[in-house]
């Protein structure tokens, strides 16, 4: 199994394009999002986080649980019932009654996939606030703070938010950090993103409407 990489250890630097690459690969003909590609993409998102310091990694460490569940489920059960987001929410639906209120998680990965599909939206809302940036902007920390306010805030307790606003403050400046997007001079950078939240919107859009469609937004 590819373990999503601990807050300890990092392999090989960050690709945005890498991230392009699987947001892009994981929506198949039939517009279903498949699970291994989607997974991909957090992987590589972990790598860029496992980069930021120790400050960020109750974070990294969260993300790699939730992408590690997904991934066992993808390894460990039948192939079939966990190949695309669709076919695991039918199966997990179908399996338990009144799933969308039944206590605890135990043995489903529609509520871990949950957490990453809202973190999605942050990821979304960052990366547009970023493209969108000049040099007379606000600093990536506070771009970043703004995004986790507008969606991931309202489903984290206090301590979460408090912890997450101070690691917020030592993110690098805008030049920085957009080169350790690894995608080249600043203008090819913000090109690269321009293609990367169109199909993180798009992946994002689909997993919505099938929560909508199961009433399954709330899992516990
Ligand atoms: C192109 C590069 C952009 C930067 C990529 C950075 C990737 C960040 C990955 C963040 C993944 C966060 C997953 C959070 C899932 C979650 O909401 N978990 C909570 C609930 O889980 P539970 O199992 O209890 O229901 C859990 O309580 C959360 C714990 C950790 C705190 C999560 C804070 C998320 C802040 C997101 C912003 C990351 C800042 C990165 C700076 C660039």
């Amino acid at each position: 199994m590819a373990d999503a990489e601990s807050g300890e250890e990092r392999r090989g630097a960050f690709r945005l394009q890498a991230v392009l690459d699987a947001f892009r690969g994981c929506v198949d003909e039939q517009g279903d999002v498949l699970l291994a590609e989607y997974l991909l993409g957090w992987k590589e998102l972990v790598r860029f986080i496992n980069g930021l310091g120790a400050v960020f990694s109750f974070i990294s460490r969260d993300a790699a649980t939730k992408i590690n569940i997904l991934q066992g489920l993808l390894d460990r059960e039948e192939a079939h019932n966990y190949r695309t987001l669709q076919a695991m929410a039918r199966l997990e639906v179908a399996r338990t009654p009144a799933f969308s209120a039944a206590p605890g998680h135990v043995h489903s990965g529609c509520r871990d996939f949950l957490r990453l599909h809202r973190a999605l939206l942050w990821l979304h809302l960052f990366l547009e606030k970023l493209r969108m940036s000049d040099e007379s902007s606000e600093r990536p920390s506070v771009l970043c703070a703004e995004a986790y306010g507008a969606s991931l805030a309202q489903h984290h307790p206090w301590l979460v938010r408090r912890a997450s606003a101070l690691a917020f403050r030592t993110l690098p400046t805008r030049q920085v950090f957009l080169a350790r997007l690894g995608a080249g001079p600043e203008k090819e950078v913000l090109a690269m993103l321009g293609e990367t939240v169109p199909a993180i919107v798009k992946v994002y859009d689909i997993s919505q409407c099938l929560y909508e469609h199961y009433q399954i937004l709330s899992l516990p």
